[in-house]
């Protein structure tokens, strides 16, 4: 009976699925939270603190240990890591490790020494900087006036040069670390630095992750010499080329067998980004369905029926790891803002619902919120500033309810706001993430955006979509009969739109879209 393990290394957690191809289950799906698990790595939220708001890095050997956590809390759960054919996954977007030998010159990892231990000495970086940081103003400049323009950058990579993306990640690291940088051998997104972890080589990266470094060519499905040369000296050598997010990249490493029970000539199929992979746990990867993804950022997304970008500059393109491209737009608001008004309104998850659907009504009484508790990538707000307009009760902060309400309209309202480029009629929209059982946020996603909002039953679609990448490239199953199997949408969560709602919000995210104009003017 052929299982396949689906991983996903995201912001907060690293999370494992396992599912059975012939019972059509899903057999196993555990979560390591890294703040809670690992606090010897002092990253509460998934990322180091820093004076700088906007450098935002996290530590790449906290995601190596939580590897070995969540593999050895599945044996001890009784999986049987023995029947598992294949294995794949996805990392958070952008974020980059960086290696000082490329783990094809390290030879096979020891089954006795942990494997963070092993990995320790070979970064060149002891950091890596996540989706979350903004600190490359200068380098986006920089890249796109060597380019010929945001445009042209754009045209080229699907992104115009873009804060968070690999690329001017990787040049703000040449320009302030030109010694470290001198030492890097090779560069790994998180995605693929999990598979070659796994399989104890040099895994490549793939074209539905590499396209949210800005230097992929989507034409071609290469490196673009043009950016690469762009982004720093020497770049090429230290990146192998990219390849297609179905190839089979290696086999699991012996570390694996002997210390979880892995069968020996296990495949590893290439890793991909998170939202990519959430793609095919959705079962949307053909143009038509729409996924909103509530997790620490929140994003909008959906296959494209044909390429194109998004003309305010906000939106990106990546690669459909079942062929073609997929659009998304990305907020970085997303559960970090849910839970700093949970916190400072002293409300429980379920409070939370509980204060949207029972004790506050569409439109809020008037009270709104600018929910920029981070900085926000779409639309871009460098500085962290939330800003209250209603009644004075809630100005003051005395009114949780309300302040539930608001953070969760703001959301949406912004999810309409800026993700209408992508294309796809928003009739009916697919919800995933930690967030997507959470009834008060559906009731307001669906008046928000006039849209059937449909939960799947696995909440997990990130993790869920590597397992089913694995089960394909393995066994060659059809997406189709895959995602009828796996991801069937949960009828009973679904929640109808108010057509009563309409107008009220038609008002508010006008008065939404006013209040933005003066934030970012
Ligand atoms: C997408 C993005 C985020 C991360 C979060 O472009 O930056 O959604 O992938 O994990």
């Amino acid at each position: 009976m052929p299982q396949y393990l689906g991983l996903d290394s995201s912001t907060q957690s690293l999370s494992a699925l396992v599912i059975d191809t012939d019972t059509g289950k899903v057999v196993a799906n555990r979560s390591v939270n890294f703040g809670e698990r690992l606090p010897q790595y002092h990253c509460a939220k998934g990322f180091l603190t820093s004076s700088d708001e906007a450098v935002k890095h996290s530590d790449p050997l906290m995601w190596v240990e939580a590897l070995d956590l969540v593999l050895r809390e599945l044996r001890e759960g009784g999986v049987d890591l023995h029947r598992v054919a294949g294995v794949s996954g996805a990392g958070q977007q952008h974020g980059s490790v960086y290696l000082a030998k490329s783990l094809d010159q390290v030879g096979d990892w020891s089954p006795t020494v942990p494997l963070h231990e092993q990995v320790r000495p070979l970064l060149s970086r002891k950091t890596a900087p996540i989706w979350m940081d903004s600190s490359t103003s200068e380098e986006c400049a920089e890249i796109a006036a060597a380019v010929g323009g945001d445009n042209r950058v754009a045209t080229i990579t699907g992104s115009r040069a873009t804060l968070r993306f690999t690329g001017p990640q990787i040049r703000r690291f040449y320009k302030t670390s030109p010694a470290e940088w001198n030492q890097t051998a090779e560069i790994h997104l998180v995605s693929s630095f999990m598979a070659s972890l796994l399989t104890g080589r040099s895994a490549s990266i793939d074209l539905g992750d590499g396209a949210g470094m800005n230097l992929l060519d989507l034409a071609s499905s290469g490196w673009s010499g043009g950016m690469l040369d762009a982004t720093a000296p020497g770049l090429r050598q230290k990146l192998k080329p990219p390849v297609s997010s179905t190839t089979v990249v290696g086999e699991i490493a012996g570390y694996f067998v002997t210390r979880y029970g892995f069968k020996p000539g296990t495949k590893v199929v290439a890793f991909t980004g998170d939202n990519p992979s959430s793609l095919i746990g959705m079962g949307a990867s053909k143009p038509g369905t729409a996924v909103v993804s509530l997790g620490t950022s929140d994003t909008v997304f959906a296959a494209m029926a044909s390429q194109h970008t998004d003309p305010r500059g906000y939106g990106n393109v990546f690669g459909n790891p079942a062929g073609g491209f997929m659009s998304l737009t990305c907020f970085s608001n997303g559960s970090l803002a849910r839970e700093e008004v949970a916190r400072r309104f002293a409300l429980s998850w379920d409070d939370f619902a509980q204060a949207i659907v029972e004790r506050t009504k569409p439109g809020n009484a008037g009270n709104l919120l600018l929910p920029y508790f981070v900085p926000e990538i779409t639309p871009r707000v460098l500085k962290a500033s939330p800003r209250w307009f209603g009644s004075e009760a809630f100005v003051a902060g005395k009114d949780g309810a309300a302040a539930a309400r608001a953070v969760v309209e703001a959301q949406a309202m912004s999810m309409r706001l800026h993700s209408d480029w992508i294309g796809e009629a928003m009739t009916t929209v697919l919800v995933t993430g930690g967030a997507s059982k959470n009834r008060g946020l559906l009731r307001v996603l669906a008046d928000v955006l006039q849209a059937t909002i449909m939960p799947l039953s696995v909440s997990n679609s990130s993790a869920l979509g590597g397992a089913l990448r694995a089960a394909q490239a393995v066994e060659g199953s059809a997406w189709q009969d895959l995602y009828a199997r796996f991801c069937p949408p949960d009828r009973e969560l679904a929640v109808e739109p108010d057509p009563q709602a309409r107008p009220i919000y038609e008002e508010l995210t006008a008065r939404f879209e006013e209040q933005l104009k003066h934030l970012l003017s």
